[in-house]
């Protein structure tokens, strides 16, 4: 039992793809902690950790809200000003800690916590709205390639949004085995943020989503061969993004957005203070409702790297793995179809 339990955690682990490390806001640095199977016990963050590095694959799993095992929140709320600069580098634990995959769109959605503090908010309630999405350059390559050599992905708030409450969901979706159904892979990240300004922009009724909900596997952007697209357009998944964003200041077309505004931070320094609110991070870190999926089973058909990383975990095996029983389903999974995979720790 101990010696599969060891087995399986490299297994999963190994499938290495990646997590939010760093949100930039204007001149303020937030870094995220590796998902908890890496981190058990992280430290006080603005982004909701995840719970292993898989991607999720099932449009209609709750892991599509927030990445996998991550509605609870976590302990801390950025303030931003509308109109600040975002800038979020992706890590993975292979391949020097780069994002490794360099096909398919990345879009980024805000929803209203309400009134109340987005540390307190339950993302499977969310209601999104699209800010941004960004998919190929002129000569066919995908902005998410750009992160391949550890550059961020950069996003402007809007700078007419209206002041409140907003999660932050940042998104990567690889579609590199998107030719047959419910192989694109989906890695959402959330960020609680609390956005000032004087701006009354919002998004109409209509234009509001649920996640998981406005998705399906058979989307043309989500059922895609993308290295044969004959020169079509790519449609993106969800809604268009919001009309309101097209008149603010930072956005020139609203929509596709490939060469994302790079106009200076104007973020005043005071701009984006981490506020230290009750602390909640167990909501977090115990949160682990949906079973993984056999998602866990495919290997990536990108770079990869091969996975040396350690266990790093102080707790007891047997002890974490009571706890975080989503590892040891998504490893038994995994376990069923590892000894046929020869590529898979490679
Ligand atoms: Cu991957």
């Amino acid at each position: 039992m101990y010696s599969a339990l060891l087995f399986l955690s490299l297994v999963s682990s190994a499938a290495a793809h990646g997590w939010l490390s760093i949100l930039k806001i204007g001149n303020h640095q937030y870094n995220g902690n590796e998902p908890i199977e890496q981190t058990p016990h992280p430290a006080a963050s603005v982004i909701r950790q995840i719970a292993n590095n898989l991607p999720v694959k099932d449009t209609t799993s709750s892991d599509l809200t927030c990445g996998r095992s991550a509605l609870g929140p976590a302990s801390l709320v950025a303030t931003a000003a509308a109109g600040d600069s975002l800038q979020m580098t992706w890590k993975t634990l292979a391949d020097g800690g780069k994002w490794f995959h360099d096909v398919g769109p990345m879009m980024t959605y805000l929803a209203s916590c309400g009134s109340e503090s987005c540390n307190k908010f339950n993302a499977s309630e969310a209601k999104w709205f699209k800010i941004n999405q960004q998919g190929q350059e002129a000569d066919g390559t995908w902005a998410q390639a750009k992160l391949d050599n550890g550059s961020p992905a950069q996003v402007t708030i809007p700078s007419n949004l209206k002041a409140g409450n907003y999660l932050l969901r940042h998104e990567i979706v690889a579609l590199q085995l998107a030719q047959s159904e419910g192989g694109a892979e989906f890695y959402p990240s959330c960020s609680q943020l609390t956005v000032t300004g004087s701006g009354t922009g919002a998004p109409t009724e209509s234009e509001l989503v649920s996640l998981p909900g406005a998705y399906k596997s058979t989307d043309p952007g989500i059922l895609i061969d993308v290295y044969n697209m004959n020169g079509k357009a790519y449609q993106f998944p969800g809604p268009p993004v919001a009309a309101f964003v097209s008149k603010s200041s930072s956005s020139s077309s609203g929509s596709d957005s490939s060469s994302p505004a790079s106009s200076p931070a104007s973020a005043s320094a005071a701009s984006a203070k981490t506020t230290s609110v009750a602390k909640t991070t167990s909501a977090a870190a115990s949160s682990s409702t949906s079973p993984s999926s056999s998602s866990s089973s495919k290997t990536c058909k990108g770079k990869r790297g091969i996975q040396r990383r350690a266990i790093v975990d102080e707790e007891p095996q047997q002890a974490r793995a009571a706890r975080i029983p989503d590892d040891r389903e998504a490893a038994n999974a995994a376990l069923t179809t590892t000894f046929t995979t020869t590529d898979r720790l490679t």
